[in-house]
């Protein structure tokens, strides 16, 4: 019937690599989005481990970090039972229409990626094959699910971008097979900026551990990069042109709070910027203390971990075998009788 194709909820992919430490950025930028969007689409997240190790991984940190992200991400809310939530190396259709759609993506377009031009700057000692053809991996996690949409950072909006081109070559050079996924654009999007350069995005590879807050920061090490966050020479807390570390941290206050700018300034009318950051610090780790304690609870239940991400492994090659099979049987492969 007409009226069940409208019903249907639009299917939201996204992923994020377990590459090391979850910082607030990422939690407010990417995850804190996640976990509000379940209600209303039809989810499905992964942690991207096959895109790890286009940087080179110690095998047992590698395999600590996807394991701690797994358990961090349910502690931030992804219910398992509403969106299935896996590891990308437990499901082999990614990999294996990964490869199919390096046959359909260009040498040339792939050069064109700005974050290939960063990383192989950054790593110009391990410049690989897996590093150039990083999107046509993230496209084969993508369209697999047919995603109507697909939440993502300002820094991979190239990606989607170029995922809609090998999308659109193959249903045009065959028949609508993919659907053309859109970016996804938050409603209250959040870019957090470093604490000690708010130049620059907080970023979980900086150096200096201060400039970062991580999820799984103790408290009074949250507190104490709070109160030495750098900001300007004023005192007037509010947002202006030139006073990056006071906007950022009103970004940050807000995005915890719910608070309007103006309700942020009214609040501080009269007070310096100790005691504002003292309040941004101490607004976050609560924010954060439910989710911590969420946290040591999973971690420590290693079977229930495994149970949720071989569940969510099922789930997701069940709705991903259904594409790549129509994909190869539309190319020309030979249909296994097994
Ligand atoms: P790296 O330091 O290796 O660049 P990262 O901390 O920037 O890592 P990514 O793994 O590249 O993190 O990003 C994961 C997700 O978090 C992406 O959706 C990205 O857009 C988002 N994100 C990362 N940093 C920020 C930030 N500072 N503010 C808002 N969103 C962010
Ligand atoms: N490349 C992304 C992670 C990622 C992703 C995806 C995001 C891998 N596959 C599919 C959205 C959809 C990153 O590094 N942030």
């Amino acid at each position: 019937m007409e009226t069940e194709n409208t019903e249907r909820k639009k299917v939201i992919f996204s992923a994020i690599q377990p590459s090391g430490t979850i910082t607030l950025g990422n939690y407010l930028g990417a995850l804190k989005n996640w976990i509000t969007l379940q209600d209303e689409y039809d989810c499905i997240f992964a942690l991207a481990d096959l895109h790890t190790i286009t940087v080179r991984q110690t095998p047992a940190d590698f395999r600590r970090h996807t394991l701690e992200a797994y358990a961090l991400l349910l502690a931030c809310g992804i219910d398992p039972e509403k969106s299935p939530f896996f590891i990308q190396s437990h499901v082999n259709t990614h990999a294996q229409l990964a490869w199919i759609l390096n046959c359909y993506t260009q040498f040339g377009e792939l050069q064109r990626m700005t974050q290939f031009k960063d990383k192989s700057a950054k790593h110009a000692d391990n410049v690989n094959a897996g590093l150039f053809t990083y999107p046509s991996l993230m496209a084969a996690d993508i369209l697999l699910y047919q995603a109507d949409l697909v939440p993502v950072g300002a820094d991979q909006k190239q990606h989607l971008e170029l995922t809609r081109n090998i999308a659109e070559r193959f249903n045009s050079a065959y028949s609508p097979t993919f659907t053309v996924p859109d970016a996804y654009i938050p409603k209250q999007g959040a870019r957090v900026m470093s604490l000690q350069d708010p130049s620059k995005k907080m970023s979980k590879s900086d150096e200096n551990t201060n400039a970062y807050v991580a999820v799984l920061d103790k408290p009074e090490d949250i507190l104490r990069k709070f109160k030495r966050a750098v900001t300007d020479s004023d005192s007037h807390v509010c947002r202006a042109e030139g006073k990056d570390g006071i906007n950022n941290l009103i970004g940050i206050y807000s995005c915890i709070t719910g608070k309007t700018d103006e309700q942020i300034e009214a609040e501080f009318e009269g007070k310096g910027y100790g005691d504002f950051k003292t309040a941004v610090g101490e607004a976050v780790i609560e924010h954060l203390r439910p989710i911590q304690e969420r946290y040591a609870d999973y971690i420590k239940n290693k079977d229930f971990l495994e149970k949720c991400y071989t569940e969510g492994a099922q789930k997701a090659l069940a709705i991903s075998t259904r594409t790549l099979n129509k994909v190869m049987k539309k190319i020309g492969f030979i249909p296994k009788a097994f």
